[in-house]
This record gives C-alpha cells, sequence and structure tokens, in this order.
C-alpha cells in the first residue's frame, strides 16, 4: 500500500497477461493504467492544501475523513477510497492456474464462520451481483478475526476500525466490460478462479484496525 501523500501508483504485482482469459490486458491496462491512476492523482489533487494531513497512511485518511476540510472530505472519501479498494484488489489477484490455497488458520475460520469455502464464495458472489450500479463486494474479518461478507457502493470502504477487508471484487462496469460487456454475473464467477489465497491469507494473519 502507499503509505502517505504523495500516493503513488503502485505497479501491478504480475504482468498484464497473468489473469488472462478471465480478464484481458486491455481490461487491465485501462483499470490500473487509467482509472487507478486517476484515483491516485485526484486523492493527492484534493490533499494538496490539507498539510496537516500529509503524514496519514492512507487508511488514516479514511477514517478521519469528517475531521478534513470540508472542501476536501467529498473527494478525499471518493478517490481516497478508490485507491484504497484497488490497491486491495489488484494485490490478491493472481493467474488462474496459480492453485493457491487458504492457509490453515484462514481455512478454519471459513469453516468456523461459513460452514466451507464454497459456500463462502456463493455468499461473496451474491454481494457481488446484487450490489446495485457500482460498488464493491468483500470478505473481511473483526478483530476477534471472525469472517464475514459485505458490499459497499461507489468507492466506500468498510469500517476500517472495526474490519479488515481480505479481499474485494470491484463491480463497476469498468472492470468487466470490455470482457463480459453487461453480463456481471459471469465476470464474479470466473473472478473467483483469481483469488490469490497466499495473499489473502497473509491479509487474516496480518490484520489490524485503525483506532
Ligand atoms: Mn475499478
Amino acid at each position: 500500500m502507499s503509505k502517505n501523500y504523495p500516493f503513488a501508483l503502485q505497479d501491478l504485482p504480475y504482468s498484464y497477461e497473468a489473469l488472462t482469459p478471465v480478464l484481458t490486458s486491455e481490461t487491465l491496462h485501462f483499470h490500473h493504467d487509467k482509472h487507478l491512476n486517476a484515483y491516485v492523482n485526484n486523492l493527492n489533487k484534493a490533499l494538496e492544501n490539507c498539510a496537516d494531513f500529509h503524514h496519514c497512511s492512507l487508511n488514516e485518511l479514511l477514517t478521519k475523513i469528517n475531521q478534513l476540510p470540508q472542501a476536501a472530505q467529498t473527494a478525499v472519501r471518493n478517490n481516497g477510497g478508490g485507491v484504497y479498494n484497488h490497491e486491495l484488489y489488484f494485490s490478491t489477484l493472481t493467474s488462474p492456474d496459480a492453485g493457491t490455497k487458504p492457509s490453515e488458520a484462514l481455512q478454519a475460520a471459513i469453516t468456523r464462520d461459513f460452514g466451507s469455502l464454497e459456500q463462502m464464495i456463493t455468499q461473496l458472489k451474491q454481494a457481488a451481483v446484487s450490489r446495485f450500479g457500482s460498488g464493491w463486494a468483500y470478505v473481511v474479518a473483526d478483530v476477534n478475526g471472525v469472517l464475514s461478507i459485505c458490499s459497499t457502493p461507489n468507492q466506500d470502504v468498510p469500517d476500517l476500525c472495526q474490519y479488515a477487508p481480505l479481499m474485494t471484487v470491484d463491480v463497476w462496469e469498468h472492470a468487466y466490460y470490455l470482457d463480459y460487456q453487461n453480463r456481471r454475473p459471469d465476470y464474479v464467477d470466473a473472478f473467483m478462479t483469481l483469488i490469490n489465497w497466499d495473499v489473502v491469507s497473509r491479509n487474516y494473519e496480518n490484520r489490524s484496525f485503525c483506532k
């Protein structure tokens, strides 16, 4: 994750071809190089005149939005959320034949909280497909390590004081339109083969919360 202002566009942790055939390099170029890049630039622009907040991490900014100058609040919520969500999204993907699996600790939590990995995926798909308009669906953990599924509209993020997002599904049309047009359920189905369970497991084991 970017440390603090000025935030920088992070490179993808894999090649633009790595997610084919589920997501093409054309989609990744637009999504990362244009959409995420715009969120980074607009977040920096919004923070330009907020020197008191230049030391804040992205997580801190997103949990202190109402302490920011009024004029910056909406832009930081939308663009800071955009940076947070996309960094999480891109960092937890890998090629569809990578064959990663949840760690023992994460698998135990999945079994306890959902019954099985398949049941968790079914609930995640349901949240992603039923989100009206643009938004996100997540697997999150609370301070006790209890897992749940949640969803946000636009570029909002879950409450980072209460929940550590482990992974997320982008259901904005820009995430899938070139490859799936209006078929969001097909994108969501195929997306589930891209999850990098090594990274999701690490996010579970290293979960932290804003105060
Ligand atoms: Mn997106």
